[in-house]
């Protein structure tokens, strides 16, 4: 593999570990914790791993420890860092003793299923250290959740000798490796399962766990992409462009590009879904600043929106729900059908009277993109409808009957873009290089310890890495019951933006003046060589959500 001048610099860069885990340490037990809700239903699904007390490590003395093989999962959407959870994993075993060693299970969770894997040297491990992507051992959304995979797990597992599985992936990830846990302890499998909190979506966070990682890095390059998009806006002061950012449900992203950026608008799913807006009533917002910023002459200007809204907005979320159903109870039916055509008018017959209605009303791009296949979590792949353009057909329609009311006078020329799949693998900036090596390394001393059903984490990461603090939660934790696919089921709760957070409210101030006043800022690329301050900042989402 050819390398540029910038990856050979960067292999030599060395993570900073949280202060505590630089020397031996030995493990602290906190607290016994319980579950954020339906705390007697979550105790009895996990009889074996509800319950246990946060973990922490301090300095202590060096202990001697028998070789232990562990294995490793990518599992979903990729996210810069996960080479270094790799890394720091790998290093964390062979500190623990050299013979240690580590299988990368290949693309996902079906490597352990399927028997897929390689054993991870340190040759392979050094030549991705501070790389972005996963392509060290691919990743896949297989979900890990029937009893059958597990047992074909164990006895892949059995014939490596691991005795411990890391999977690095979200919440629905998270939660299926806790069920893992429970499971082979319940079986004594002699298999511990420790997870790592993965997604550039930054909605798999709480208490405990401070950020997931990829966030800082995808949310730095989207706005230095933003930041140029401004630029040249308001340079030719000739376009508006509508910019659709990552985020599959939460819009965490939109919300820290729109801090780093001060763009002219930005939508917040949240905020639609609490305030019941409509379709219509996004669209009059966008067009009534548009309008009025012609009135200055500024016929140009930024719209942030992201991908996940479509989900958020009242009567396209019913619409949703009832599609959903639509196509799992007439999956035999609908395959029979051949143009998008057909399904469409099937489709329209068979829903209740206002969804068909909101159906019947969309362009057909997007009444296709919400037809097609769901992801194996049973999600509509909203990376691939394309709502920006939804909601520049429906501004300029808006536009047109404004200037026929004689409310608007202006030019209307427009550019879309969607920004994601840019910065799911960039190189991880110093704060998620660091911060994965850290979660990787303490995966290793979870598993040392001999804990399951623990993710690993980080926190008191707005101080210096020095001050971090490094241990375990128990996923339980985390979980609430929630309806999936018709049934309750546990899951880790998924951490949405919330409007009463600082960095809402932060947001939420200064946004009439960002949208009237051309305010942008243009933060440039990722830096990863140079001060402090310009290379280590975190995003001004944990900043503002610790108070800083
Ligand atoms: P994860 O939640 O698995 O980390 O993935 C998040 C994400 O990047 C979303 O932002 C996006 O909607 C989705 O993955 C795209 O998925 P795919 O890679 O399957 O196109």
């Amino acid at each position: 593999m050819i390398k540029s001048a910038l990856q050979l610099a960067r292999e030599s860069y060395k993570p900073k570990l949280p202060g505590s885990l630089n020397g031996p340490v030995v493990v602290v037990e906190g607290e016994k914790t319980q579950s954020i809700a339906d705390q007697d239903e979550i105790k009895k699904m996990f009889p074996n791993t509800y319950g246990m007390p946060i973990l922490t490590f301090k300095p202590g003395t060096k202990k001697e420890m028998p070789p232990v093989n562990v294995g490793v999962i990518l599992s979903g959407g990729q996210a810069p860092g996960g080479h270094n959870v790799i890394a720091g994993l790998f290093d964390g075993i062979k500190a623990i003793n050299p013979q240690s060693k580590l299988y990368g299970f290949l693309g996902g969770p079906s490597g352990l299923t399927d028997n897929k894997y390689i054993e991870l040297t340190a040759e392979i491990v050094n030549h991705y250290r501070n790389t972005g992507g996963f392509d060290i051992i691919g990743s896949g959304r297989t979900k890990l959740e029937k009893k059958e995979q597990f047992d074909k797990g164990r006895q892949n597992c059995n014939v490596l000798g691991i005795s411990a599985l890391v999977i690095i992936g979200g919440d629905d990830s998270n939660t299926n490796a806790c069920v893992l846990a429970e499971y082979y302890r319940e079986i004594n499998a002699g298999i511990q399962v420790v997870g790592c909190p993965k997604t550039i979506d930054g909605d798999l966070k709480n208490e405990m766990i401070e950020t997931s990682f990829g966030f800082d890095t995808a949310c730095k390059v989207y706005s230095e992409l933003i930041g140029n998009i401004q630029r040249d806006a308001n340079s030719a002061k000739k376009y508006w462009h509508f910019i659709k950012l990552m985020g599959r449900s939460a819009s965490h992203i939109g919300l820290e590009c729109a801090l780093q950026t001060q763009p002219n608008i930005t939508i917040i799913s949240e905020e639609v879904e609490t305030k019941q807006q409509t379709l219509d009533d996004i669209v009059n917002y966008i067009a009534g600043i548009i309008a009025k910023r012609s009135e200055n002459g500024e016929n140009f200007g930024t719209v942030l929106i992201p991908e996940g809204l479509i989900e958020f907005i009242p009567e396209i979320k019913i619409l949703i729900s009832e599609l959903n159903d639509l196509m799992a109870a007439k999956e035999e039916e609908l395959s029979q059908l051949e143009t998008y055509q057909d399904k469409r008018t099937f489709i329209a017959e068979s829903l209740s009277g206002k969804s068909s209605d909101v159906y019947a009303s969309l362009p057909d791009d997007i009444a296709n993109q919400l037809i097609m296949d769901r992801d194996p979590h049973g999600n509509v792949q909203v990376s691939r409808i394309e709502t920006e353009k939804l909601l520049i057909q429906m501004v300029e329609h808006k536009l047109k009957d404004m200037r026929k009311e004689g409310k608007y006078n202006g030019k209307f020329a427009y550019q879309n873009h969607f920004f994601g799949y840019e910065g799911r693998c960039a190189a991880p900036s110093n704060f998620d290089a660091d911060y994965t090596y850290s979660l990787g390394y303490t995966a290793a001393l979870l598993i040392r310890e001999g804990k399951t059903g623990y993710m690993s984490s980080v926190r008191n990461t707005t101080a210096s890495a020095s001050e971090w603090i490094a241990g375990g939660v128990p996923v339980t934790m985390m979980m609430n019951m929630e309806r999936r696919h018709g049934e309750m089921k546990p899951v880790i709760q998924k951490a949405l933006v919330k409007l009463e957070g600082a960095p809402f409210k932060k947001f939420a101030s200064q946004r009439e003046e960002w949208a009237m006043k051309t305010m942008y800022v243009y933060p440039g690329p990722i830096q990863y060589f140079g001060p402090s301050e310009v290379c280590d900042a975190p995003t001004k989402t944990l900043l503002l959500e610790k108070g800083k």
